[in-house]
């Protein structure tokens, strides 16, 4: 499938980042014998990097040596006329009827969309459909016979405001990457795909905000800004294939959230077309403007539920030239989590990016993933983390690097590790973990679960799990360490009722306990649409349903999803 491969040349970022300067290899000096290092290799290929790679062992270790750092079953469609129930292993699941207030297409339907759109941009090929009926994970299928292509916020002001009078219900689209069943319809609701809005409209260099339209795909603004010598304040694994749209829409976290926040803090403003079908534009570029309420928030994470976004305005970040990424091994989990506070401290405003897995995820991307390759494969370590840094002076970022890692050694809290000596090293360290996702969709049905939790607590919940499974599936936990999100997913050979029944409401129920979110960077979709009390309250929850009321009244965007069915229909 041709959105999967794309995702699966993940590790673009560096070269992106990289290519002109900024990640240059090392002169041989003294080394940390307990630090594997890399064989300098000219060769930029995977397979030469296999080919050169060496590690030193660990028990070879000596403090304060001088280092030279741098571097389902499946949601089925049913007969649209009558009443549906659908599951995804039926324990514990979500069970939605389709709403009996909206209309189903018409011949009449199509004649008008036709007329606004041309045809072209009225899409009813039964492959086209299938694809975009069905999510990245294969997990949730939608019947929808129409997906519409709008080219602009006039097209789509157009297309709304019909569907809102003949109340038919839509669904917004973007690279339909998402993993909560949110991006693909539940029944019949037209598609609206924003792939054709994907222009870059401006970019300013001494303010380094960059306006575009929603269907611009993360990967190639990432790829203009490079040019221009910024980057875009988040960057995911599934880069070559999401939109921005979308990822304001799910108010994506990623890699490096760490350092350069959420997106409420760097979307400067959005164009969006209302269900009625009026443009708004909020479309602002400045970062500072506190003229009444700051509406654009309502709709970064609303995930296509208040709005669909046309225009984005982003505050971009220089790019700079130092750059540096360790693949380390802790034993346990505490490690991990002191790592994290003397990164924090010692590191600081260099930090990039602090993300860990454990040896289950390890695991799985080395039998699944093609081309992934152990960096520290002389003995098995229970966690992994991977730490980037970027800054702008080369001497100064490997200073602080290097004291941290010597700290980290003398204190014990890392095992081994190994610096990155070069663009090909740093592209498989960030394979390994930005590949984990497609590791587990190889390996058989995954659950997935993308929780906040207190760092010191998260990983008692993997531990749980795993003697609450036995030997049923394979607990696998990794994630954003540094933002205290936890990417909890259990691998099973099939979907099996049983095994949902021993996660869910066990795995809500706990993260709610201790105060976490059963959504920290995914949104809630049609997965987790009706738990949201887990994590928020019923005041809150009522709130929402009565902003949906006034912006969608009709309720046509996007529903099942993000808000409890019996608030709003
Ligand atoms: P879609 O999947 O098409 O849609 C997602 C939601 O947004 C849907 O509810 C949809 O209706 C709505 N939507 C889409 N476009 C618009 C629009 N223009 N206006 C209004 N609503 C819209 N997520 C993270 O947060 N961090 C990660 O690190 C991360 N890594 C991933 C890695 C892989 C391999 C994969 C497959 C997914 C990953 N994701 C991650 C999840 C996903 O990529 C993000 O949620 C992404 O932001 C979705 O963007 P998209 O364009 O694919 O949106
Ligand atoms: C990631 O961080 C994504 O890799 C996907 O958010 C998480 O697969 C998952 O659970
Ligand atoms: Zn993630």
């Amino acid at each position: 499938m041709v959105m999967y491969n794309r995702i699966t040349a993940a590790a673009y970022r560096l070269l992106n980042q990289n290519k002109h300067s900024s990640f240059k290899i090392a002169h041989q000096r003294q080394l940390s014998p307990n630090f594997s290092r890399y064989n300098r290799s000219s060769s930029t290929s995977l397979a030469g990097f296999r080919h050169h790679c060496a590690t030193v062992n660990l028990n070879q270790f000596h403090a304060s040596y001088r280092w030279d750092l741098q571097k389902l079953s499946l949601v089925q469609f049913q007969n649209l006329s009558l009443i549906h129930h659908r599951s995804f292993g039926s324990v514990a699941s979500t069970v939605v009827q389709r709403n009996p207030m909206f209309s189903t297409i018409n011949s009449d339907d199509l004649i008008y969309f036709e007329k606004i759109l041309g045809v072209k941009k009225v899409i009813q090929d039964h492959e086209e459909l299938q694809t975009a009926n069905t999510d990245w994970m294969h997990k949730y299928k939608g019947s929808s016979k129409l997906m519409l292509q709008p080219e602009n916020a006039t097209e789509l002001s157009q297309i709304l405001e019909y569907c809102n009078s003949r109340r038919l219900a839509v669904v917004p689209q973007g690279g339909n990457t998402g993993l909560v069943g949110g991006s693909v319809p539940v029944f019949d609701e037209i598609i609206i795909n924003t792939r054709r809005m994907n222009s870059i409209i401006f970019f300013d260099k001494v303010s380094g905000v960059l306006v575009c339209e929603a269907g611009c795909i993360l990967e190639n603004l990432i790829s203009f800004l490079d040019k221009e010598g910024f980057i875009m304040p988040l960057d995911l694994g599934a880069k070559g294939s999401c939109q921005i749209g979308g990822n304001i829409s799910t108010n994506a976290g990623g890699l490096r959230l760490v350092r350069y926040g959420s997106l409420h803090g760097t979307v400067l403003g959005l164009e969006v077309v209302l269900a009625n079908g009026s443009v708004i534009d909020m479309l602002g570029t400045l970062r500072k403007d506190n003229t009444g309420y700051d509406l654009k928030h309502l709709f970064i994470g609303s995930e296509g539920s208040l709005a669909i976004i046309t225009k984005v305005s982003i505050l971009t970040s220089p790019k700079l030239s130092s750059v540096n990424i360790a693949f380390l091994a802790c034993q346990d989990y505490i490690s991990c989590q002191k790592l994290l506070f003397q990164a924090k401290r010692r590191l600081g405003e260099i930090l990039s990016a602090f993300e860990f897995l454990d040896a289950q995820a390890m695991n799985l991307v080395l039998h699944h993933l093609d081309g992934a390759r152990n960096p520290l494969p002389s003995a098995i370590y229970n966690f992994y983390v991977l730490i980037e840094t970027t800054g702008s002076n080369e001497s100064n970022d490997k200073e602080k690097l290097e004291a941290f890692l010597v700290h980290a050694m003398e204190s014990s809290l890392v095992s081994d590790g190994a610096l990155a000596q070069d663009y090909s090293q740093a592209t498989s360290f960030w394979h390994i973990r930005e590949g984990i996702p497609e590791a587990l969709m190889k390996a058989g049905a995954v659950y997935k679960y993308d929780l906040s939790l207190p760092v010191e607590k998260m990983y008692d919940l993997v531990e749980e799990m795993r003697i609450r499974l036995g030997a049923a599936a394979n607990v696998v936990g990794y994630g954003h360490l540094g933002d205290g999100n936890l990417h909890l997913n259990v691998s099973a050979p099939q979907y099996d009722d049983a095994i949902l029944a021993q996660i869910e409401p066990f795995v809500y129920e706990w993260t709610s306990r201790h105060r976490g979110s059963i959504s920290a960077e995914h949104g809630l979709g049609l997965m987790k649409a009706e738990k949201i009390y887990y994590s928020k309250s019923s005041e809150t929850v009522q709130l929402m349903a009565s902003i949906k009321k006034i912006l969608d009244p009709n309720g046509i965007l996007n529903p099942y999803k993000v808000i409890p069915s019996s608030l709003v229909s």
